[in-house]
């Protein structure tokens, strides 16, 4: 048992249990009665007092520094936080199995920048690029180059082969970080790859949708070797974003902000408005079309209440 209150985090969060990680080592702990035990997600630091048989109580929860949400599917205002006091975002797509999609991409690029983090971009299954296959590894250099361009971290892995771990690794050391992106892409596979004591459930990808298979349920932060945490997180078959307005999107397309400034109107959204920086930028090839088309494109998503809904 703990000898009195102590401090932890928030390593995992399932069915109103909690792994808490303190100085005593893990502990499972209950929420306090009456608190909300949604409200608490991995990454939290929390304070928790001393229960028998070596569990413990949540007794609060102490001012996030940052979090990262999404909108819940269904619900129009529901935002759900995937994990608390987070430094950065690892976005994971894979070349291929399930495809490479610049729009799903650039969606949790700008939800990550809504929420202030800094974003890693990684493209994994780097050995399934070749030839044979829908892209071919320039053609994937090229893609990834449009992301590096515009001041990203850009990875490219594979967790078949081990190529880009070590780099993966480097990225990590030091922070607390969470791997995010849609099912099957091999988030628990690189985090498993980085940390070989670690071990994480992993899924093949449906033969019949080319979809992974929602592996893993919930997330959990994992501790690592070389200092640092890494949340493994469930993939999302729908990725909304939590209020983020019209007036803000364009601030979460970063490349944008620059030309924003030389916009002839204060509210531009930059659609059709005349004098626009950012339409000028594209025009002019300082800003990648295609990155402009999905801003467009999730402009376009906008629900009742003027927030993005798209998923
Ligand atoms: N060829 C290849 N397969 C990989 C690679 N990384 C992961 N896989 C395979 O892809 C499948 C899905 O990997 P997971 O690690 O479970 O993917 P995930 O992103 O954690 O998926 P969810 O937990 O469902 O969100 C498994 O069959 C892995 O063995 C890779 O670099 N190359
Ligand atoms: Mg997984
Ligand atoms: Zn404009």
């Amino acid at each position: 048992m703990i000898p009195c209150q102590s401090e932890g985090i928030v390593i995992q969060a399932s069915s109103g249990l909690f792994q808490v990680e303190t100085d005593y080592g893990v502990i499972e702990c209950m929420a306090r009665a009456g608190a909300d035990p949604g409200a608490i997600v991995p990454g939290d630091r929390v304070l928790i007092s001393p229960q028998p048989a070596g569990r413990g109580v949540i007794e609060s929860l102490m001012p996030r520094k940052t979090r990262f949400s999404r909108k819940v599917a269904g619900r129009r205002q529901d935002e759900q936080v995937i994990a608390a006091n987070l430094d950065q975002v690892i976005i994971v797509l894979a070349a291929a199995e399930p495809p490479f999609k610049e729009t799903t991409l650039d969606r949790y690029l700008a939800a990550v920048e809504h929420c202030g983090l800094d974003a890693v971009v990684c493209i994994n299954k780097t050995d399934l690029a070749s030839a044979a296959n829908p892209v071919s590894a320039s053609d994937l250099a090229g893609r990834a180059e449009v992301y590096a361009r515009i001041g990203y971290m850009v990875i490219m892995t594979s967790a078949a082969t081990g190529s880009g771990i070590d780099p993966l690794r480097q990225a990590l050391e030091g922070r607390v970080s969470a791997l995010v992106g849609p099912s099957g892409v091999g988030k628990s596979s690189l985090i498993c790859a980085v940390s070989p004591g670690v071990s994480l459930d992993t899924g093949e990808i449906s033969a019949s949708t080319g979809k992974g298979r929602h592996t893993t349920t919930c997330s959990r932060l994992i501790k690592l070797d070389n200092g640092g945490y890494v949340a493994d997180t469930p993939g999302m078959r729908e990725f909304g974003f939590h209020q983020i307005s019209r007036d803000e999107l364009a601030w979460c397309f970063r490349e944008f902000r620059v030309h924003v400034e030389s916009c002839k109107f204060a509210d531009c959204r930059h659609i059709k408005e005349p004098g626009c920086g950012v339409r000028k930028a594209v025009e002019q090839g300082l800003v990648s079309l295609r990155r402009y088309e999905h801003y467009l494109r999730l402009m376009g998503g906008v629900g009742p209440s003027n927030h993005i809904v798209v998923c």
